[in-house]
């Protein structure tokens, strides 16, 4: 038996808060999170995929569109007689005007199938001898540990459990914790595989023994900071002794590349831009990806850096830079001895030398510096970048 797994396409939401995208680019990325959810259901076509599991998160509830549900519809629809199962998340919540309530007027083709209680309940797919146990988030979200008891089910030749949860011990810091679970709690459900959502990185949870137990395909377009790299489907197989491989394909459009930077040495804009092409040429992004650039180390707060995003913007879709990991270093000693002609100039930096050698604690040095770098900034006509604020 062959399926594919996708989730977590969060279509029609925000896109790429932290990467400072235009509207115009925020369009194109909703655009791609579209593609992502049609590249995922054709490569249930080309497959012969036998199942079709979507875990939860397919849409962001209070942004999606009715134009959109029917897009996904139509997608799934032209994945027919395969089966589609659902089980929405909690972005996709079962809240009152749910496109997945049998009461909206969205129109799901009769492949698909959308678990809609808050408990458990299995269905049975006789053609492929399997069954499928799944459970709904309602509101915002199941925060039970459901995996704990036993899960009662249609046992089949083969058992699928598919749900949206947190997995204990990897859960990101800003993700909400719905439906937790442990391995050891997923072991003793004893179901052949798991198809779990949530999670936007592709990751595979295996018993002690090494057997697949289950697996994340993580989210299918990258859409921020934290969704870089390849984003895919999972085309699993799950042979006659319950045997489970499986493999990933990109379903993402265009990938988000992180580039670390580390600038410590760096004494002039032109190294620094020495430094930065060699890492975005080696950084493996393509002409439609994003590459996210951070900056590391220290680096003289009198080399200007506020160009290096338009050095490389026309080589990708979108390029954003970030110095809050940069340390900006400033010597006061050497400006003073720069600055021996301006007075003005001179004396500030006389003071605030004056205020570091005084600083009682790292808090105070810290701000003294901050001075430093803002007053000598202003005093030479340079813009007041935050110099450490993301
Ligand atoms: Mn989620």
């Amino acid at each position: 038996m062959r399926f594919v797994q996708f989730a977590d396409c969060h279509v029609d939401s925000a896109a790429g808060g932290a990467l400072s995208l235009t509207n115009e680019k925020k369009a194109v990325l909703r655009e791609d999170i579209r593609r992502s959810v049609a590249s995922a259901c054709q490569l249930a076509i080309d497959t012969q995929a036998d199942l079709v599991l979507i875990p939860g998160d397919l849409f962001d509830f209070e942004s999606v569109t009715p134009e959109s549900i029917s897009f996904i519809a139509d997608q799934l629809a032209g994945l027919a007689p395969r089966p589609v199962l659902i089980s929405p998340g909690n972005h996709d919540s079962l809240r009152a005007g749910s496109p997945y309530l049998p009461t909206s007027v969205a129109n799901w083709p009769q492949n698909v199938h959308i678990f809609t209680s808050q408990t458990f309940e299995s269905v049975v797919l006789t053609d492929i001898g399997c069954s499928v146990t799944g459970i709904a988030h309602a509101h915002r979200g199941i925060i039970q540990r459901m995996l704990t008891d036993i899960i009662p089910r249609t046992e089949a030749d083969i058992n699928i459990l598919l749900f949206h949860g947190s997995r204990d011990g990897f859960k990101p810091s800003d993700k909400e914790n719905v439906l937790p679970f442990s391995d050891m709690e997923l072991a003793q459900q004893g179901f052949t595989y798991a198809a779990i959502g949530h999670y936007h990185s592709y990751s595979c949870i295996t018993d002690s023994s090494g057997r697949i137990m289950g697996a994340y395909s993580g989210c299918t377009q990258g859409r921020g900071l934290d969704e870089t790299g390849e984003k895919v489907a999972i085309v699993g197989a799950i042979d006659s002794s319950g045997q489970v491989t499986l493999d990933t394909i990109e379903v993402g459009q265009r990938r988000i590349v992180d580039v670390v930077v580390n600038l410590t040495g760096a004494r002039s804009y032109e190294s620094v831009l020495e430094k930065v092409a060699k890492s975005v040429e080696s950084c493996g992004a393509r002409f439609q990806d994003i590459i996210a650039i951070n900056l590391t180390g220290t680096l003289r707060c009198d080399v200007d850096i506020g160009a290096i995003e338009s050095e490389f913007s026309s080589k990708y879709f979108h390029v954003r830079v970030r110095a809050a990991n940069l340390t900006t270093d400033y010597d006061a000693e050497i400006a003073l001895t720069e600055s021996a002609a301006a007075s003005i100039r001179a004396a500030f930096l006389r003071r605030m030398l004056e205020l570091k050698r005084s600083a009682t604690s790292k808090e105070e040095l810290a701000t003294v510096e901050d001075a430093t770098y803002y007053g000598l900034r202003a005093l030479d006509g340079r813009p007041l970048e935050p110099r450490d604020v993301d």
